[in-house]
């Protein structure tokens, strides 16, 4: 217990050795971690969390180090979880992700750590929810999580981050086609990096085009929520057209920002598209300025509180149905499945019936 105690006592403290043993142990899974996660609970819910996801090599790692660096210059202390849903044997997207963040090694108030487990399903997903409750216990004010693929990702990051960035990049014909099958819910901020390259501006205009016809058939209630929400907080919400392009027009001169404010329907509120060119990164202060504008959004609604119950409602259900199934494991090597699958084949009973028989035994248990 004693041990314990100083075990929670220094991970809060932020000791970044203290953080990273905390962190082994969730990675697998390791049933002692409760006992310090329990303990740590009502230190936790301060920090930002903000999920940076988007396809592979879309420059997510990149636009995160210079996150990191822009925050770090508002005196916030940052923490990075890069996630590697592939597997713990590939390693080469973690050490990327380590080279590219390198600069920010020394910097105690910056902490960094990749996650893998070759757990279960949906494992990664819990790591990752309990890896970011540790690192807002210990102090950290951002959270950064960098989630690999669009849409099929293990980490269903929507249900963790308080803030998602939806990170594209041109020339990637799928990406437009995986966001058009509704990826693009899961976005609050959208960033078309590589804005260097040819095709950004319509790759930019093309993802605002969908997020107002989206916004407009009412298909995406959570943002018209959201706005409504602001609206009623501000008599003049900002305007889709003017400052917006003020902004950017005022921002290291570069033009594509402004031309891809042009909107059809002005005066329609849609979620914030940046262009960024993480390598230099040009834009990327308008990317921060926004995702931290999402959160004070959030704050001043109320909507982080919803949100957040939201997702641990989520979460909740979750690892509830894990617990069930492991139960249903455990009794299939007593052979109650099988035994209830013969009945089945056997015209005994219905599939259905099975069913109910299975729910009643669960719940009595
Ligand atoms: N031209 C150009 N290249 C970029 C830009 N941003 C990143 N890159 C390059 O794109 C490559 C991938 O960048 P990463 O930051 O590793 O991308 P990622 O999305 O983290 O990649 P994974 O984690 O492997 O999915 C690297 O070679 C970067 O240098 C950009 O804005 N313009
Ligand atoms: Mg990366």
């Amino acid at each position: 217990m004693e041990e314990t105690a100083d075990f929670v006592a220094r991970v809060r403290a932020g000791d970044p050795r203290a953080t990273a043993r905390l962190i082994s142990m969730v990675e697998r899974e390791d049933e002692s971690r409760l006992v310090v996660l329990k303990a740590l609970h009502e230190y936790a819910g301060k920090a930002h969390v903000v999920g940076i996801t988007g396809p592979p090599g879309a420059g997510k790692s990149t636009l995160t180090d210079k996150i990191v660096g822009l925050l770090r210059e508002r005196g916030r202390r940052v923490a990075v979880l890069a996630v590697d849903p592939s597997s713990p044997f590939t390693g080469g997207a973690i050490l990327g992700d380590r080279i590219r963040m390198q600069r920010h090694a020394v910097d105690e108030g910056v902490y960094i750590r990749s996650l893998a487990t070759r757990g279960h399903l949906g494992g990664l997903s819990r790591a990752v929810s309990e890896a970011s409750r540790v690192l807002d216990a210990a102090g950290y004010d951002d959270v950064i999580i960098e989630t690999v693929g669009v849409g099929q990702s293990e980490v269903d990051i929507v249900r963790i981050a308080d803030t998602v960035v939806l990170v594209s990049v041109p020339g990637l014909g799928d990406d437009i086609q995986a966001i058009k099958a509704g990826v693009m819910e899961i976005g609050d901020v959208f960033c078309v990096n590589k804005a260097d390259h040819d095709g950004a501006e319509r790759v930019t205009r093309e993802i605002r085009a969908m997020l107002e016809t989206a916004v407009l058939n009412g298909a995406v209630t959570r943002f018209s929520d959201l706005y409504t929400a602001r609206a009623a907080l501000k008599p003049a919400p900002r305007p889709l057209e003017g400052d917006h392009t003020s902004v950017a027009a005022s921002d290291e001169g570069v033009s594509h920002h402004v031309t891809s404010q042009m909107s059809v329907h002005p005066g329609l509120e849609i979620p914030p598209v940046v262009s960024t060119v993480a390598e230099t990164g040009v834009g990327v202060e308008e990317l921060v300025q926004e995702i931290k504008a999402h959160e004070a959004t959030l704050v001043a609604t109320g909507f982080l509180r919803l949100r957040r119950e939201e997702n641990l409602s989520w979460e909740l259900g979750r690892a509830a149905a894990e617990r069930v199934l492991a139960k249903l494991e455990q009794d299939e090597r007593k052979g109650s499945l099988s035994e209830l699958a013969r009945s089945v084949l056997d015209k005994r009973i219905d599939f259905y019936d099975a069913l109910d028989t299975l729910e009643s035994a669960l719940v009595q248990a």
